[in-house]
């Protein structure tokens, strides 16, 4: 039997959360591997979702909907992806800035690096300077990785990169930025270490730094 990818990602639009997880748990059995599902199903609903939110079809509710049943799919794969790792290659915090609610790119990037070997310290969505700050302090983690999916709070990864400096703890860590509106160039522009465009890259250019 073939997978059908675009059922997948059809179900995740319309929201069918249990037809999005029976679909993906059937995909797997039929041996189709987590991260094709994720890009060509998973990932290729939610920028269908963006498009048409964009261009005024659909609403949040629609994109929230969207959201969830992405999820459903993801707590399906995520085992595949994560393994049993026994030994841990460096820490890393994560966290999506304040003001920004979107999770799912964070989340990913969470569970690509675990299952590259890297120790996540989650700080889940809206975290603001002092919080980034605090858990820097507490964990000393080698990666800080900080994600926005809004043009308006990109800016807050300047902010907390600012308050690392004064706080003499830039030097510390390396910090990987990502979402949808960053790119290298802004990276760049407010002193990043490193920016990836997706969740691979993120886990690739972290191992690459620790040679
Ligand atoms: C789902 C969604 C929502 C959901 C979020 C649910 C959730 N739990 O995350 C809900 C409904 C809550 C939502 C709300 C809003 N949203 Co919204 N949302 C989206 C949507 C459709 C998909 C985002 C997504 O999950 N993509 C899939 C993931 C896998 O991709 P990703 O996040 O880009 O992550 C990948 C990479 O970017 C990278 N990455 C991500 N983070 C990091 C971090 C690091 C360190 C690295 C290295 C890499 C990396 O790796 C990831 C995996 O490969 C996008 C459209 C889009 N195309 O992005 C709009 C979008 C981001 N939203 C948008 C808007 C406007 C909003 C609202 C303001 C709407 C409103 N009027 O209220 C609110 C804002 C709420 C808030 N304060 O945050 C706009 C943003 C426009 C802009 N330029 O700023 C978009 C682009 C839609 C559009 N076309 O207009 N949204």
């Amino acid at each position: 039997m073939v997978v059908n990818f675009e059922k997948i990602k059809e179900a995740t639009i319309n929201g069918e959360q249990h037809i999005v997880k029976k679909l993906t748990q059937e995909a797997v059995k039929q041996g189709a591997k987590a991260e094709q599902i994720i890009q060509d199903s998973l990932i290729s609903a939610m920028s269908h979702v963006g498009e048409k939110f964009g261009a005024g079809t659909i609403y949040i509710p629609e994109m929230l909907r969207a959201a969830r049943a992405m999820k459903f799919g993801m707590e399906v794969l995520k085992p595949l992806l994560v393994g049993n790792k026994v030994h841990t290659l460096a820490k890393v915090v994560i966290g999506t800035v304040k003001g920004d609610m979107h999770d799912i790119g964070k989340n990913l990037v969470g569970i690509m690096l675990e299952g590259s070997g890297f120790e996540v310290i989650d700080l889940g969505i809206d975290v603001s300077v002092n919080q980034f700050l605090t858990a820097i302090k507490k964990h000393h983690p080698e990666f800080l990785a900080m994600s926005a999916l809004l043009t308006t709070t990109m800016e807050k990864m300047k902010i907390v990169i600012d308050g690392l400096e004064e706080a003499g703890l830039r030097p510390k860590v390396k910090v990987f930025v990502g979402g949808a509106p960053v790119n290298q160039s802004f990276a760049d522009e407010i002193r990043a270490d490193g920016y990836g465009a997706n969740a691979g890259k993120a886990a690739e250019l972290m191992k690459g730094m620790l040679k």
